[in-house]
């Protein structure tokens, strides 16, 4: 039986380009987007192991800190937040989990000037930034469910043995795309890939312990808040949660302490749109918006500057919790009427 994995793979004449050239090559340069998440961080570590691995010079750069439920994937300590004036000749630079340069952050324009080569591995809707660009090999498709799944794949092809660090940065790249295995994207090659990394040494308790069992507890405390202001809507279709500064000055929480908080208004049964509203200091509020179904809640953010995916999206904006709240209703009841 023809292995689930390698039909994903629909221009097999770029992904062999792009074997080629991470096999021939000898510098490489790896990055992601800002503000990292378990793909962008596991993808990139995950090559990086296998490209170190097979004697090559690597830098793997990251603008943003990784988050903190991340710190455990091996290889995060050796990841720069600084680079250098120039990355050196003859340097192939590897984009990961990220198709667009600005998404790099500050040091984008002298990195993808100063490459003599790059290759990027994404599944984000392309927008073609890399179309024009000579010395770009771009592998970009929606339809993969992690960066990290692309990862393997070229490595199966090269036939580099995926030791334990590297399986344990894929399957964490796996585990938070599909949402542990949650996500309408999650499919039956997700799990075969899943299964081969765990026999390659991935622990899914120890990493499932690491990512979603290591909270600190002013977590909780301010969960404990948040969940009181719970307001539900048009029967139930909308649900609101809410915090505000005094909310993170009474626990001594942080912003990223209120990771998938809007994930428990959503939890509720007849919920079709979640929104949780974020205020950390006075009159500056971020809202996450997510749906289930048929709202398109990209539509929403777009409204007020923000932008995302039909089903999570968000913006930020000024004023309070409770005026935001009553605008997000307001243009909800424009673009649908009662849900
Ligand atoms: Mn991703």
């Amino acid at each position: 039986m023809a292995s689930l994995r390698s039909d994903l793979i629909k221009d097999r004449g770029l992904f062999e380009k792009v074997a080629a050239e991470l096999n021939s090559r000898t510098h490489f340069v790896l990055t992601c987007h800002v503000r990292p998440d378990g793909d962008a961080i596991g993808s990139m570590l995950g090559l990086g192991h296998a490209l170190g691995e097979r004697g090559k010079d690597v830098i793997i750069y990251s603008e943003d800190a990784v988050p903190k439920n991340l710190e455990f994937l091996p290889g995060t300590g050796d990841i720069e937040h600084k680079l250098p004036e120039t990355i050196g000749d003859d340097v192939v630079l590897c984009i990961l989990d990220c198709g667009e340069p600005g998404r790099i952050g500050s040091k984008s324009e002298q990195l993808v000037e100063q490459a003599s080569r790059i290759i990027v591995l994404d599944h984000h809707l392309d927008n073609g930034a890399f179309a024009n660009e000579e010395k770009a090999l771009a592998y970009i498709d929606q339809d993969f469910f992690a960066t990290g799944a692309l990862v393997m794949l070229l490595l199966e092809h090269l036939k580099w043995p995926v030791t334990k660090p590297i399986a344990t940065c894929l399957y964490s790249a796996i585990i938070t795309d599909t949402g542990a295995f949650r996500h309408s994207n999650t499919t039956a090659a997700a799990f075969e890939m899943a299964s081969a990394l765990v026999e390659a040494g991935a622990d899914p308790y120890v990493i499932s312990n690491h990512l979603y069992q290591s909270y600190p507890e002013r977590r909780i405390h301010l969960l404990g808040l948040v969940l009181r202001t719970l307001e539900v809507f048009d029967h139930g279709r909308v649900a609101v949660l809410q915090a505000t500064p005094e909310m993170f000055r009474i626990t001594g929480a942080v912003p990223e302490d209120t990771e998938d908080f809007v994930g428990f208004a959503r939890s509720i049964d007849t919920v079709e749109v979640a929104v949780f509203v974020r205020e950390v200091h006075a009159g500056h509020v971020t809202v996450s918006l997510r749906s289930k179904e048929f709202v398109n809640v990209a539509r929403i953010a777009k409204a007020f500057g923000g932008g995302g995916h039909f089903h999570a999206a968000g913006f930020t904006t000024t004023g309070n919790t409770a005026e935001v709240r009553d605008a997000i209703l307001k243009e909800l009841g424009k673009l649908y009427g009662e849900l």
